[in-house]
């Protein structure tokens, strides 16, 4: 595995100096975050962007994410000016040598939460999911906004998106999942590029929108859209993990053992209902989640590819974008360098 982090560019006051410090951190997650969702990424801003980071004598691993406009979600005829587009930004990245891109094809709104600083019994802070509080909130208010959003709309046009929306149940999405993917693949192939689509988080529907990235039998179905390792997934416990009817690890050696894990988020969530739970530190005892498990499903594969520590609680006092703070990010990291550590030489002995 290659151990990355996050880092939202130089806005982010988890800097690169910061970053490099974290024992065993070898790449960088990021993106290009003002250029408009649907438009072409050039590759002189992509040069820059990682030119920036190997300043810092690390390597711009994963573009996450390159986001999916709209009107390609909705099926619209203006749909082709936009996959155009994206076909273009992958050849790009391509050429500029980044191997790995994750994305994601969720209805309007990226990873959603009730709360993004809850008070667990230690005093930290977390971001948790409560279904009955979502289920109160109006998502026309355009005030629902999460820390890390590849995009969010104004009021006007939430509305007109949920009223294009109607027409979209879960089997019009995955058509036009498939249409864009059918699209976009052979140009991922010819420029060298694994793509790797992030799960619905949570994955389950919200808002009454449609989320189809959300179990094994649907990631199955997703991979056959394309029979090709540049259609891959980023495998994400905490999205994944988020109901009890997914069993995070098992699913993880499954499409490993095919090839099609491109890229993973490794976090802990602790479930305190089928469709509630609280993000909890990585250390297995704290969740629902079995970390040691997670490694030992890698290693049966042979992951070789990028992996980064998910959300972090804020701690220690620190402020900044919620759920990806440096402290508990970096402990993160470095647990899973000590489970990666001692299950490597496990096997060799
Ligand atoms: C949340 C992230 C997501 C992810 C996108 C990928 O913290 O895992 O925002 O970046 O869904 O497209």
């Amino acid at each position: 595995m290659e151990m990355t982090f996050r880092w939202y560019g130089k806005e982010d006051p988890v800097t690169l100096e910061k970053i490099r410090q974290i024992p065993g951190m070898k790449g960088i997650v990021s993106a290009i975050y003002d250029i408009p969702v649907g438009e072409a990424w050039p590759l002189d801003k992509i040069k820059e962007l990682k030119a920036e980071i190997a300043k810092h004598s690390l390597e711009l691993s994963v573009i996450e994410s390159v986001p999916v406009h709209e009107d390609i979600k909705i099926g619209l005829a203006t749909r082709d000016k936009y996959i155009e587009n994206y076909k273009t930004t992958i050849k790009n990245l391509g050429e500029a040598g980044i191997p790995v891109i994750c994305y994601n094809f969720m209805p309007i709104f990226d990873w959603t939460r009730s709360s993004l600083d809850y008070e667990l019994a230690d005093g930290s802070t977390a971001l948790i999911f409560e279904e009955d509080v979502v289920d109160k909130m109006d998502p026309l208010t355009g005030e629902l906004s999460l820390p890390g959003w590849d995009s969010s709309y104004e009021k006007a046009e939430l509305q007109t998106l949920f009223d294009h929306y109607k027409k979209v149940d879960h089997e019009k999405l995955w058509s036009n999942l498939e249409y864009f993917i059918k699209a976009i693949m052979p140009v991922a192939e010819a420029s060298g590029v694994k793509m790797a689509i992030h799960p619905d988080d949570p994955p389950f529907d919200i808002f009454g929108l449609p989320r189809i990235i959300t179990n094994k039998l649907n990631l199955e179905r997703f991979i056959k859209l394309y029979d090709s390792p540049n259609n891959g997934l980023t495998m994400c416990s905490g999205s994944l993990g988020a109901v009890p009817e997914n069993d995070f690890p098992e699913m993880l050696r499954y499409f490993g053992k095919k090839n099609r894990v491109n890229f993973i988020h490794a976090r802990n969530v602790k479930l305190s209902g089928t469709r509630s739970f609280q993000e909890s530190p990585h250390l297995s005892e704290t969740g629902s989640i079995d970390m040691y498990e997670v490694i030992r499903a890698m290693k049966d594969f042979n992951y070789t590819g990028p992996i980064r520590p998910d959300h972090g609680r804020m701690i220690w006092g620190e402020t900044g974008k919620p759920g990806y703070g440096l402290h508990d990010r970096a402990l993160g990291a470095t647990y899973l360098n000590g489970l990666w550590e001692a299950e490597n030489k496990r096997r060799k002995y």
